[in-house]
């Protein structure tokens, strides 16, 4: 290897033995936020990139595969959502992807740490504009704070947080999950950012542990991301009326415009799991 290259490295996975590495072109930013190292660098395959704590946040080039799945799956099983809450989600890709559906009159974010909106704006417009839409509302607050204070009040709940260590660790937990429950209506849905089944067997089975006793219906579903580890990620789909895909809305789907990885198909396609990973969430 040349000594002038430079290459990051998933710090998350390193402990277990195994890495991905893109090598990048410059750095463009790093900053220490009052909770977490924040960092944007360059790299001729990916373009740039956005990094917490050392592990990959989401990269220019596939972060439509992530953003339209942890949306669109839910926001086309239910049918006429309007308020819609994201926890996490600082870098607004899912809020620009919520924009899509013309039912929704109110997104409210739950971002802990304002540094990641910052740094979004400045280097990931494309994403970070959509918090300019007047129908969207930020707080920089602690989610699971924050979800304490709700009742009865979201047709949706998106969970779009980084991996279960630093800042987001709280948002793996029972007591988080069963706010959440309370702060959805009759009606709701919660879809939260729920791991690799090739590399997260122990916190997709813990999380189901409860999720499964707390919610008349839920399934598991993902997404390939050539940038996260295993190259997939998945979601909870937790829901107190709507079925995941018994209940996928055509009309819904139909209205969405300028698409790249969601349609019908792969929305059910995205529930089938490996016999192994069937087991996990049961
Ligand atoms: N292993 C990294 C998982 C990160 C998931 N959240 C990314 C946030 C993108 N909005």
């Amino acid at each position: 290897m040349n000594n002038h290259e430079i290459w990051i490295e998933e710090k998350y996975e390193l402990k277990n033995g195994r890495t991905l590495k893109i090598r990048v072109t410059k750095s463009i930013e790093k900053i220490t936020s009052k909770f977490q190292k924040i960092e944007v660098v360059d790299s001729k395959s990916f373009g740039k990139i956005l990094l917490i704590d050392g592990v990959i946040m989401l990269t220019e080039t596939d972060e439509f595969c992530y953003h339209e799945m942890i949306t669109h799956v839910p926001l086309c099983v239910h049918p006429d959502a309007e308020k819609v809450l994201i926890i996490g989600g600082g870098d607004g890709g899912t809020v620009r992807e919520v924009l899509k559906h013309d039912n929704i009159e109110q997104i409210e974010v739950c971002e802990i740490d304002e540094k990641v909106i910052e740094v979004s704006k400045k280097h990931f417009p494309d994403l970070a504009n959509s918090f300019n839409d007047n129908r969207v509302k930020i707080y920089c607050e602690d989610g699971n704070k924050f979800i304490k204070k709700h009742q009865n009040e979201y047709d949706l709940i998106i969970v779009d947080s980084s991996d279960p260590v630093g800042p987001a660790e709280v948002l793996f937990k029972k007591e988080f999950y069963q706010s959440l429950y309370h702060a959805i209506n009759e009606r709701g849905i919660i879809v939260s950012q729920a791991e690799s089944f090739f590399y997260h067997k122990k916190i997709i089975k813990n999380l189901f542990s409860f999720i499964n006793e707390m919610f008349p219906i839920y399934d598991y579903y993902y997404t390939l991301v050539p940038t996260y580890p295993s190259g997939i990620i998945g979601f909870a789909f937790c829901s107190k009326k709507y079925h995941p895909t018994n209940n996928f809305n055509k009309q819904q789907f139909l209205k969405l415009r300028n698409l790249k990885y969601y349609d019908e198909d792969i929305h059910k396609a995205a529930f089938a799991l490996p016999v192994f990973a069937q087991k996990y969430i049961e």
